[in-house]
């Protein structure tokens, strides 16, 4: 019975393929997956996505196709002869989607709403695929609290902006929770993959999710800003007491929806600037492009450790 309640928890079949915590959806003809241009009847879904093992998502549709690329090569998967890579989603002109081998990599927008959407939609996909035990991975941007532009965070939890540690969503006219939780021991083997003479910290801490970029993270250079420069930093302090190195607009949702589908997740980002010394991101195009490249080559390190292990 032990083991039932786990698995029940995991939300899992014992196979390790994604069970949903829905009972609509057998009892449907088909599910359309309408932003990402995909549906059940319409497309071969366990031939397309079946061998999926790893989701990484990021904000940007031009990050998340440079990602596939360089995974791409990373892993040596070479794609069928006269073929290029091609954004799956792109009739849904909403997210992007690339497929390299055993790696999805997809772009979620800015904030929960948008990354909500299509967690919703992707876990709908795993389960549609049968695919077992995918690991979902984060690959994003954001402000450190005492860290420099450039630093690598590994998020062990996220927060909202009152610092509590679950999602509060609304479903029909009602308050739901959903517990932040994203899996210490990914977080913890991620962390073991910095390599010493990387030019750059990689720290593990929590993460405050905000739903706005401009007063809803403290910055004093928004179109309206209604507190003072005291103010602000003493609420980002009140965050760095509570353990918080880094903040940005998903990881709550991420953790979340993730965490109640019973799939493993992690969230790595890089800080653009360190919010306690200011609020613009002043740093040449150049030099967050290579910032931005640090996560990817912690989670490139990731899979292909993965990979080779297999
Ligand atoms: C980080 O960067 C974006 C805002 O600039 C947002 O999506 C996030 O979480
Ligand atoms: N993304 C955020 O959400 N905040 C920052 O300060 C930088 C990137």
């Amino acid at each position: 019975p032990k083991i039932n309640t786990f698995l029940m928890k995991r939300c899992q079949y014992s196979d390790g393929s994604v069970r949903l915590r829905n009972p609509n959806i057998e009892l449907m003809d088909q599910d359309i997956l309408y932003h990402l241009a995909l549906g059940s009847g319409s497309h071969d879904l366990v031939e397309m996505f079946g061998d999926v093992k790893f989701v990484c998502m990021g904000g940007t549709p031009k990050r998340m196709e440079h990602f596939a690329n360089y995974i791409m090569q990373e892993i040596g998967h070479k794609l069928p002869a006269g073929t290029t890579l091609l954004d799956i989603t792109k009739n849904s002109y909403r997210y992007s989607m690339y497929k390299v081998g055993p790696v999805l990599s997809i772009s979620h927008g800015m904030g929960i709403p948008s990354v909500s959407i299509l967690l919703h939609e992707v876990i709908k996909l795993m389960y549609h695929a049968k695919v077992k035990d995918p690991i979902f991975i984060r690959i994003g941007t954001c402000g450190g609290v005492g860290y420099e532009g450039g630093t690598v965070i590994i998020s062990e939890e996220a927060l909202d902006e009152m610092m509590k540690p679950y999602m509060e969503l609304m479903v029909l006219g009602k308050l739901v929770r959903r517990p932040a939780k994203l899996d210490r021991q990914l977080a913890r083997d991620l962390k073991g993959l910095a390599h010493r003479d990387d030019p750059y910290d990689t720290v593990i801490g929590k993460t405050m999710c905000s739903n706005d970029f401009y007063e809803g993270q403290g910055r004093l250079d928004g179109a309206f800003c209604e507190f003072t420069e005291a103010d602000k930093m003493e609420y980002l302090m009140k965050l760095q007491k509570a353990g918080v190195v880094n903040i940005e607009m998903e990881s709550l949702c991420f953790a979340a929806l993730t965490n109640h589908a019973g799939i493993q997740s992690a969230v790595v980002c890089v800080t653009l600037l360190d919010r306690l010394k200011g609020d613009q991101v002043l740093a040449p195009k150049e030099v967050l492009e290579e910032w931005q490249m640090r996560p990817q080559k912690l989670i490139a390190r990731y899979i292909t450790t993965y990979l080779q292990r297999k």
